[in-house]
C-alpha cells in the first residue's frame, strides 16, 4: 500500500511483440522483397513440399496464409509469394539487439520469446508518461533495428499482452485501470493467453464467446466444466494478474562437460580433454561478449563420485590463457590419479561489459 494515498501501488506493465518477426528481418535485410508477400518456413517445392509456415508478412496474411499452416496450403493460397528458409542465427542476433534496447530503458525486462518481452515500467509514474515512453521505444527500435513492433501498456501482464496484439502491425494500445473491463469485454475468449483450441471450444459450447461473458457468467457453470481452473479463468477474464515481471539475469554461467569414451587415468588424455573444454568455453565467451570471474572444475570418477573445486579471481577476465591456468591448477588439486569418467568446466560470475551502463529512456530505475 502507498502510505500517502492509501491506494494500492499502481503497476504499469508494457508488453512488446515484433510484427511478423522472421519475415520483418528478411524484408529489412533484402529491401527488394519489402512490401511483398514473404513466407518464411519449409520449402514449398512447387506445392509438393512438406513442413509448415513459420511466419509470413502481413501482405501474405492478406491471402490467408498463417503461422503453422502446411507450406503446401500456403502455396495454394499464394504461389507467387517470396518463399524463404528460416535463418535462426540472424533472427537470434536481431532479437539480442532488440532486448538490449529494451534493457537500456533501465526498467525490469522479462524476455518471453524470441520477439516478445514484458517491461515493468511502473516507475514511469502514470499512463500518460507510459504512453510517451512506449512511443519513444517504438521509434528507437525502428531506427536502430529497422523493424516495427506492437506495444501494449496496461496494469497487468495479461492485459498488456492482449493489448499488444490488439492493433497489429505497428500498434500501440494503452489500457488504463479504469478501461480494463470495457477493453476486454467484447474480445473473444481465445484472446486470453493460454486459452487455446480445447478450452476455447469448450467455452464456446457453453455459450461463452466473449471475455465479458466469461467475466459475468455463473461461476458454477465454470466450476462444473473446468473444476479448479474455473477461478483462474474468471480472474483472467477480469484482467486480474498479479504476476511480476521477472528479469532473468541472462546467462549466469556457461559450462561444458565431456564423458570419456573409456574411463581414463592417462594424464595426457585428461589434459588434452581439459584443453578442449577451455578452448570451447573461451570461444563462447567471445561469441557472447562475456567476461567471467569464477572457474569451476568438476571431475566424476567411476561409481558416480563427483568432486568439484572452484576459484574466484580478483578481476573479470575473458581470455583463454586465464581459463587454462585456473582450470589446470584446479584439476591438479582435484584429481587423485584414479580413473575419471567425466570432466567438466564452468565459468560463472559472468557479466557483459557495458551492459546496463547506458540509459536512453525513462527515469532512474528503482
Ligand atoms: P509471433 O510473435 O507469434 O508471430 P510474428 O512475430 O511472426 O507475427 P505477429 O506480427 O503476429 O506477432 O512469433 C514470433 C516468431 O516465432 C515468428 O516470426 C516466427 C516464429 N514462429 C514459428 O516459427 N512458428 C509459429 O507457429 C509461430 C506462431 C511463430
Ligand atoms: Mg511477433
Amino acid at each position: 500500500m502507498d502510505m500517502q494515498t492509501g491506494t494500492a501501488h499502481q503497476r504499469i506493465i508494457l508488453h512488446a511483440d515484433m510484427d511478423c518477426f522472421y519475415a520483418a528481418v528478411e524484408m529489412h535485410d533484402r529491401p527488394e522483397i519489402a512490401g511483398k508477400p514473404v513466407i518464411v518456413g519449409a520449402d514449398p517445392q512447387g506445392g509438393g513440399g512438406r513442413g509448415v509456415v513459420s511466419t509470413c508478412s502481413y501482405e501474405a496474411r492478406a491471402f490467408g496464409v498463417r503461422s503453422a499452416m502446411p507450406i503446401s496450403q500456403a502455396y495454394l493460397l499464394c504461389p507467387d509469394a517470396v518463399y524463404l528458409r528460416p535463418d535462426m542465427g540472424r533472427y537470434a542476433a536481431v532479437s539480442t539487439e532488440i532486448m538490449r534496447i529494451l534493457k537500456e530503458t533501465g526498467y525490469r525486462v522479462q524476455q518471453v520469446s524470441i520477439d516478445e518481452a514484458f517491461l515493468d515500467i511502473s516507475p514511469a509514474g502514470d499512463f500518460d508518461a507510459a504512453r510517451n515512453l512506449a512511443q519513444r521505444l517504438k521509434q528507437e527500435i525502428h531506427e536502430r533495428v529497422g523493424i516495427s513492433c506492437s506495444l501494449g501498456v496496461a496494469p497487468s501482464k495479461i492485459v498488456a499482452k492482449i493489448a499488444s496484439g490488439y492493433r497489429k502491425p505497428d500498434g500501440l494500445t494503452v489500457v488504463t485501470p479504469d478501461e480494463v473491463r470495457d477493453f476486454l469485454a467484447p474480445l473473444p475468449v481465445r484472446k486470453i493467453p493460454g486459452i487455446g483450441g480445447k478450452t476455447g471450444t469448450h467455452l464456446e459450447a457453453l455459450g461463452i464467446i466473449s471475455i465479458g461473458e466469461l467475466a459475468t457468467c455463473d461461476i458454477q457453470i465454470l466450476v462444473g466444466a473446468f473444476g479448479r481452473s474455473a477461478g483462474l479463468l474468471r480472474e483472467a477474464a477480469l484482467g486480474h494478474d498479479d504476476s511480476e515481471v521477472i528479469e532473468r539475469d541472462g546467462v549466469k554461467s556457461i559450462s561444458k562437460e565431456t564423458t570419456f569414451v573409456h574411463d581414463t587415468d592417462n594424464p595426457d588424455e585428461i589434459a588434452a580433454t581439459m584443453d578442449l573444454l577451455v578452448r570451447e568455453l573461451a570461444q563462447t565467451l567471445i561469441d557472447e561478449g562475456l567476461q567471467f570471474k569464477t572457474v569451476t572444475v568438476r571431475v566424476r570418477y567411476g561409481g558416480f563420485v563427483s568432486k568439484t573445486k572452484a576459484t574466484s579471481l580478483l578481476h573479470y577476465h575473458n581470455d583463454e590463457a586465464t581459463i587454462r591456468t585456473s582450470a589446470g591448477e584446479l584439476l591438479r588439486e582435484l584429481w587423485d590419479g584414479t580413473t575419471i569418467r567425466r570432466l567438466g568446466l564452468r565459468l560463472s560470475g559472468l557479466r557483459k561489459p557495458g551492459a546496463g551502463q547506458q540509459r536512453l529512456l525513462g527515469p532512474e530505475p528503482r
